[in-house]
């Protein structure tokens, strides 16, 4: 079964599959680890990795690079989060055959402009594409993903535009051939996309974000029967910078490293981490 079967075969809206992001393939080997589904190949957590803003400053070729690497490093699918698709649908016709030769699992594109703005950010720019140019973009896609997953995401609750319209572009990006509509809200409770997902007909499965309203448990997405996927959005690099933070403060605030060792992996886990079992084999096997 292709990575893009099994996770079609996880979009069970009865037991939604749960998605972890990754910036590096190290955070999406330990999300494996972990037991997530699947990888969520965030292009927020790629431009923090890069210290930058996510709004299309990385160029596609770095986050397809990171696609295949997180691909390479570990086994659960890969969902390659594409932003606007880089450009028009002449650019997605182009940038979807390559990530699907990548590897990845499935790819989400949203329905803002190129460029684009991040969706959870206060006063950000959120201007979308008229329906019918976004059915084009995922015609476009779809044509070139080869059996990848092509997942149509709207952006208009972020911009404020309300259900009406929200609905409006999910049923028209499903009848356009998408097999999945990812529905984001910014909303600090989960009312907005509650309310949605009831007024969801279930022409294809739900994909939800819930960032902005973690009070929303994975159980009770699953009891609204119209989810077929959790993504958490940003949590490994968030985890990161935490860690990172504190270790950081006390090292120096200690005047030593003996503070901090308790509570960072220890070296033995990193040489794990990095495969050092395999390169072992190889030695004993190659290596006169
Ligand atoms: C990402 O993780 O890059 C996303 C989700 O697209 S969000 O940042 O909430 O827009
Ligand atoms: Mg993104």
């Amino acid at each position: 079964m292709s990575k893009a079967e099994a996770l079609r075969a996880k979009l069970d809206v009865g037991k939604p599959a749960i998605a972890m992001a990754a910036h590096n393939p190290l955070a999406a080997r330990l999300a494996a680890q972990a037991g997530f589904d699947a990888i969520w190949g965030s292009g927020f957590e790629l431009s923090a990795s890069y210290a930058v803003p996510d709004a299309n400053i990385l160029s596609m070729s770095t986050h397809l690079d990171m696609m295949r690497a997180i691909g390479d490093a570990q086994d659960a699918p890969v969902i390659a989060d594409l932003d606007t698709g880089f450009g028009n649908a002449v650019n997605v016709a182009y940038v979807v055959p390559r990530y699907a030769a990548a590897g990845v699992a499935a790819v989400v594109m949203e329905d803002k402009t190129f460029p684009k703005d991040s969706s959870l950010r206060p006063g950000g720019r959120q201007q979308l594409v008229p329906v019918e140019e976004f059915q084009g973009k995922i015609e476009a896609a779809k044509a070139g993903a080869g059996g990848v997953l092509v997942i149509a995401r709207t952006e208009a609750l972020i911009a404020g535009l309300g259900q009406v319209e929200a609905l409006r572009r999910g049923a028209a990006y499903a009848q356009a051939g998408a097999d999945a509509v990812l529905i984001h809200s910014k909303q600090k409770t989960p009312d907005e996309i509650v309310a949605f997902c009831r007024a969801w007909p279930g022409q294809v499965p739900l994909v939800l974000v819930p960032t902005s309203y973690p009070q929303l448990s994975f159980a009770d997405v699953a009891a609204l029967g119209k989810v077929g996927l959790i993504i958490c959005g940003n949590h490994a690099i968030r985890a990161a910078v935490g860690a990172m933070r504190e270790t950081f403060r006390r090292i120096l605030a200690d005047g030593g490293l003996g503070g901090v060792e308790g509570t960072i992996a220890p070296v033995s886990d990193i040489f794990a981490l990095q495969g050092d079992d395999a390169m072992r084999q190889i030695e004993k096997k190659f290596l006169r």
